[in-house]
């Protein structure tokens, strides 16, 4: 910990003292100023947030977990757990800054150390339970983080061994932490302690977090974003949505990712004083019966979820009726998917197109039916600023469809230590290149009509093709491949691996080309769905392989 590092919490943000600490360039001081100026930035943060809730109201149900025996979490109780957890961070020299790995499923701990975390100002870096060897790996030694959080075993793979294995390659890596039998490790349950005074927090401008992009690179780039930032886009969530201290929020995708945390999110219901309630699986019967139980009122989806739980409401015999809203986002919600939501599971939808970077669409309570399902929603915020550009970025005319870009109160200025990237990523005057195809309706909304970057949307899960294609080509076999989509009635799309052997290879069979990349440990969702061999790839006018037409060729499929 740094000198400046006892200094409390309260104090006025400094705004030079602001980029060094946060590693990736941010707001400059006049934008800054607005934001601040129009309330959007509070001086808020996470732990203060907390501890507000929990004096105000203090018995309240925050949290609960229902598996494997339901257990709820009071606001006091939450406040305490995450003091006590702080102090045994602090103890073990965790402190301000530094960064930890969190990869924990939805259960009661997830919280509790990310809140923990906020209050002494270490960053929670946010793996996804299905991330491996090559992620964990990735994340650990690029943030150069100090202590990594998992489970013991979950969805039948030991992620104690895992950390083992990551651990001994990553220096920096001084501690495992495990929620359940540690094994070799350090167990959760065993750090907390008594807090011996307060913890000199981070300040409202200073970084929350470490948040992973869906990618279009080799590796996922890590997404800054501050306490100010974050706490505006749930303030406005909540507003959009119709948040407050009666909503039961159902998390049902990996709590670590931005949809579930934050639109509105388990976040966004503590927020506002309302009670969060982890789903331990996604599927129809588990989470029909807490809906039931715990009285819910509130969730959010991607597309194939949705379906299925479309389908599957006509025959339940869950009583879903405390369901008011329903948010579908992550990936396109087809047309004639959306049409049936509502009347299947008797709530309202929202649809939400948003990305870790930033921005954020929802439709709205008071749009007209046919806005709701035909359109992917309009900005969280009036300072959230919108270009529609051609590949020359200028402005095409409204209501044609381009490029979307986009600045605004809580979307990043660039990633985190990448200033390489951010270059191509960024505008010069700061606008982000969402890599998605829009176009604007006369209202407002936003229909997103593809996408531009090189990444597959796995129904929510996105698969940058880079990476993908780069543990292919290091196969002895393969000369060249090439990632795309293919269109799927489920999950809107899937991967398929293009490969062209080397001249003289033994013939691969496609299993062969699949169990490679599993072996090279990374999330099952990324291990390419079809693989097809061919002799040469179609090429731009320049001789570059051109995706768009592999593209068209896989959907002619
Ligand atoms: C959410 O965040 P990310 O970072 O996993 O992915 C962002 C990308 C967007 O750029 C877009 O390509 C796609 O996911 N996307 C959608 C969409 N919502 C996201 N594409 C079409 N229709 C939609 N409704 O996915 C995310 C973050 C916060 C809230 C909701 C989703």
């Amino acid at each position: 910990m740094t000198a400046d590092a006892l200094v409390s919490g309260a104090d006025a943000p400094d705004a030079d003292a602001l980029t060094p600490g946060v590693d990736a360039p941010t707001w400059p001081d006049d934008f800054a100023e607005r934001y601040r100026a129009a309330g959007h930035w509070r001086g808020e943060t996470f732990g203060g947030m907390l501890r507000e809730r929990a004096a105000a109201h203090p018995d309240r149900i925050a949290l609960v977990d229902p598996a494997p025996e339901r257990r709820t979490w009071t606001y006091r109780e939450l406040d305490e757990a995450a003091d006590r957890l702080a102090a045994g961070f602090a103890a073990r020299g965790i402190g301000r800054g530094d960064r930890v790995v969190v990869q924990l499923p939805n259960v009661g701990a997830f919280v509790e150390v990310v809140f923990a975390l906020f209050r002494i100002g270490a960053l929670p870096v946010y793996a996804l339970p299905a991330h491996r060897d090559t992620e964990i790996g990735h994340f650990c030694a690029f943030s150069e983080a100090v202590a990594y959080v998992v489970p013991d075993v979950h969805a039948g793979y030991d992620h104690r061994e895992l950390a083992a294995r990551v651990q001994a390659g990553t220096p920096s890596l001084k501690h495992v932490f495990v929620a359940g039998d540690p094994g070799a490790h350090t167990a959760l349950s065993e750090v907390p302690c008594e807090p011996t005074g307060p913890f000199a927090g981070p300040a409202p401008h200073e970084l929350a977090f470490l948040q992973l992009s869906g990618g279009t690179t080799g590796v996922s780039k890590l997404i800054p974003r501050t306490h100010d930032d974050y706490l505006y886009s749930l303030r406005g969530s909540n507003e959009i949505c119709g948040v407050d201290a009666d909503t039961r929020f159902l998390v049902v995708l990996p709590a670590a990712h931005n949809f579930p945390m934050s639109s509105p999110g388990w976040l966004g219901v503590l927020y506002a004083g309302g009670t969060a309630v982890l789903c331990p699986k996604p599927d129809p019967a588990t989470a029909f019966e807490l809906i039931e139980r715990e009285r819910i009122t509130m969730t959010g989806l991607v597309p194939p979820l949705a379906l299925v739980w479309t389908d599957a409401a006509a025959a339940t015999a869950h009583d879903l009726s405390s369901l008011e809203l329903i948010l579908v986002g992550g990936a396109k919600y087809s047309e004639q998917a959306a049409r049936r939501l509502e009347p299947a599971l008797d709530c309202r939808l929202m649809q939400v197109f948003g990305m870790a970077e930033g921005l954020v669409n929802y439709t709205r309570l008071d749009d007209d039916p046919e806005t709701v399902v035909t359109t992917q929603g309009r900005p969280i915020s009036p300072d959230d600023e919108i270009r529609i550009v051609d590949d020359a970025d200028q402005d095409v005319p409204e209501g044609a469809f381009g490029h979307l870009l986009t600045r605004g109160p809580y979307t990043i200025r660039g990633y985190w230590r990448a200033p390489e990237h951010n270059r191509s990523a960024f505008t010069e005057d700061g606008f982000y290149r969402t890599g998605d195809i829009v176009r604007r309706t006369p209202s407002g909304h936003l229909v997103v009509e593809g996408r531009a970057k090189d990444q597959i949307n796995r129904g929510g899960e996105k698969v940058a093709a880079e990476e993908i294609e780069n543990i292919i080509l290091a196969h002895p076999a393969v000369h060249d491949v090439s990632l795309v989509a293919v269109p799927d009635e489920y999950l809107g799309e899937r991967t398929l691996a293009y490969v062209i052997l080397r001249e003289g290879a033994e013939p691969l069979r496609s299993v062969a080309v699949k169990r490679f990349v599993r072996e090279r440990g990374v999330a099952a969702y990324k291990v390419p769905d079809l693989v097809e061999f061919v002799d040469a790839f179609p090429q731009t006018g320049i001789g570059k392989v051109s995706k768009k037409q592999l593209r068209s060729t896989a959907e002619r499929r």
